[in-house]
């Protein structure tokens, strides 16, 4: 038994995700997390909103609220959408915590005592039309790196590049479209993280195990045009952590504030800590995941995440630790995606292009939803969702598959044996082969879980489900029942202990179906197998159980066809 700590990258408050946002992060670290709890491991899974920055700021305004108004009420927005993709995490916290106020405060003065912080004067774009700086994403334009003519102040959407205001080409403010911009002076708090860059690289290149997704990001970022460039981590906004120096004000940096990604990932410890607050527990129970000296050096820490987000987090926020002189817990593994696309087109938060979580809860259930963005994670290159994959895979996987099988063994068991595991007959050549394929699937299954390769561990589980269904058709229990029943009874057997299985096996991708199959074959504590013919015999003949309502129904052409046209424009 392991203990792992699991973090997703953390949503932006401005407004709610699309699938694209959640098949990048949340969705994949959920399904991580259900898997390792159910291997009997001890996680500790947290995500929280990302409060603070420009996002927040443009989004308020756009709402016509306070910005702490629009932030507590959008948080929880995001957490109800979470509950409702069943995404189970111990905590989903807040980047606008204490808890994170005091963090980053701290993180920030130690940094300064060990030499990693510069105090820059700098030019910054200042916007005469709206009367203040143009920090990120108040200010967008043409990127240099690929031309894209929306790109924002502080990265560019289309080719992941970390920008400058200053580097935009025909930048214009963001808040009233002016372009009567001009530079100005301002000071500013840089992580001097090219310092560390020789630490990085030697800590990046021995991570031999990490997805080339996210090396190949890392490195470029160390290595490409002269190497890691020092980040500036405070800016001129109002909203956001209060540039201090742990406890003690910062002279001459007073009314700014940190760089959203100087504190968001921190939010990760802090949303450990907000969990051991609200739980009434003291520090070492936040401390045990994150400090080494306090624990956690037996621990490992899993980070999931959009490839946009991989600069900061193998390179920022890992500087940030090892800056900080103290034994805070390093991650041990990047898991990053790369996009998923709607429809021949981009999803698009700012366009309101693609389905957004509420939409998708709106017309069906979690379950169909996890099942295909996680059977279809844009992993090794980008994906794409389109209504009729989405029908097909729902209705071949899902419906005809595992839910008909379910369905075709417990309706027959009920009327020929009644709700009760059938006794008579016994397992033959027909289960052992089954046996032995759905063995080494299994363990298959699992190789895949463990090193998170989601879309291979999607296709075992699938092959899992059709052996039974293979299985069934040749061994026919309703032709076997005429002249031998007590066959019929032993394939009916064998076939509620596989569904039982699945319940078992599928439950951290379509962890609701599962419950409910394992709810009414009265196997609700069902652990995951150690040793599947051992498993195939776990309901004993006798068993009571109640055939469930269907696990999932197909979709019809109609409603494919009503869906495709009402997501085809962009949200009102
Ligand atoms: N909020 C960006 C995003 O949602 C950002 C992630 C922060 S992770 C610490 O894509
Ligand atoms: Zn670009």
């Amino acid at each position: 038994m392991a203990r792992i700590l699991i973090t997703s990258a953390i949503p932006y408050i401005n407004g709610i995700k699309h699938l694209g946002n959640l098949v990048g992060s949340q969705l994949p670290a959920d399904l991580y997390a259900r898997y390792a709890r159910a291997r009997g491991h001890e996680v500790m899974f947290v995500c929280a909103t990302d409060e603070h920055g420009t996002p927040a700021e443009l989004a308020a305004a756009k709402a016509g609220k306070p910005v702490a108004e629009y932030c507590a009420e959008m948080h929880e927005v995001q957490k109800d959408l979470s509950d409702g993709f069943r995404l189970s995490f111990d905590k989903f916290g807040r980047s606008s915590s204490p808890q994170n106020h005091a963090l980053t405060q701290y993180f920030a003065g130690r940094l300064a005592d060990n030499g990693y912080i510069e105090e820059v004067s700098e030019r910054q774009v200042y916007s005469k039309a709206d009367g203040r700086f143009l920090p990120d994403r108040y200010i967008e334009g043409t990127c240099p790196n690929c031309g894209y003519d929306k790109a924002r102040g502080d990265q560019c959407e289309n080719c992941t590049k970390q920008l400058d205001p200053t580097d935009l080409i025909d930048p214009r403010s963001a808040i009233s479209g002016s372009t009567d911009l001009e530079v100005r002076e301002t000071k500013h708090l840089y992580l001097r993280q090219s310092l560390l860059k020789d630490e990085l690289d030697a800590w990046i290149s021995s991570k031999t195990d990490w997805p080339v997704l996210t090396t190949s990001i890392a490195k470029k970022w160390l290595h490409d045009e002269g190497g890691l460039r020092d980040r500036g981590i405070t800016r001129d906004l109002d909203w956001g952590v209060p540039v201090k120096r742990g406890d003690a004000d910062w002279p001459g940096m007073e009314g700014k504030v940190f760089y959203v990604w100087f504190d968001a990932p921190i939010e990760y410890i802090a949303a450990t800590q907000e969990w051991a607050d609200e739980n009434g527990l003291g520090d070492a129970a936040w401390q045990r995941w994150w400090r080494t000296d306090k624990g956690a050096d037996d621990v490992r820490y899993v980070q999931f995440m959009g490839k946009d987000n991989v600069p900061f987090h193998a390179l920022s926020f890992p500087a940030t630790i090892l800056g900080s002189g103290d034994p805070w817990k390093l991650v041990d593994y990047i898991k990053s995606f790369n996009y998923l696309n709607y429809d021949g087109g981009q999803f698009s938060t700012s366009q309101g292009r693609g389905v957004f979580m509420d939409q998708a809860l709106d017309i069906l259930p979690a379950d169909y939803w996890r099942w295909w963005l996680l059977s279809h994670a844009p992993e090794t290159s980008d994906a794409e969702f389109t209504w009729e994959n989405f029908q097909a895979s729902v209705n071949k996987d899902l419906a005809d598959v595992l839910g008909n099988f379910v369905s075709r063994v417990t309706k027959f068991c009920r009327s020929k044996f009644g709700e009760v595991v059938p006794a008579g007959g016994a397992y033959g050549p027909a289960e052992q082969a089954v046996t032995q394929q759905i063995a080494a699937r299994l363990s298959s299954y699992e190789r895949h879980m463990e090193a998170i390769e989601i879309r291979k561990a999607a296709a075992e589980l699938r092959a899992i489900w059709a052996a039974g269904n293979e299985y069934l058709q040749e061994a026919a229990p309703w032709a076997a029942f005429k002249d031998d029943p007590d066959r019929a009874a032993a394939i009916i057997r064998f076939s509620l202990n596989l569904a039982r299985l699945y319940g078992i096996l599928s439950a951290p991708f379509i962890p609701d179906a599962s419950a409910a199959l394992l709810k009414a074959l009265d196997a609700e504590d069902a652990d995951w197998p150690q040793d599947v013919e051992a498993a195939l015999q776990a309901l004993p003949a006798g068993h009571g159980f109640t055939v469930p309502d269907n696990l999932f129904r197909k979709i019809a052409d109609e409603e494919r066809e009503d869906w495709q046209t009402r997501f085809a424009g962009q949200r009102g």
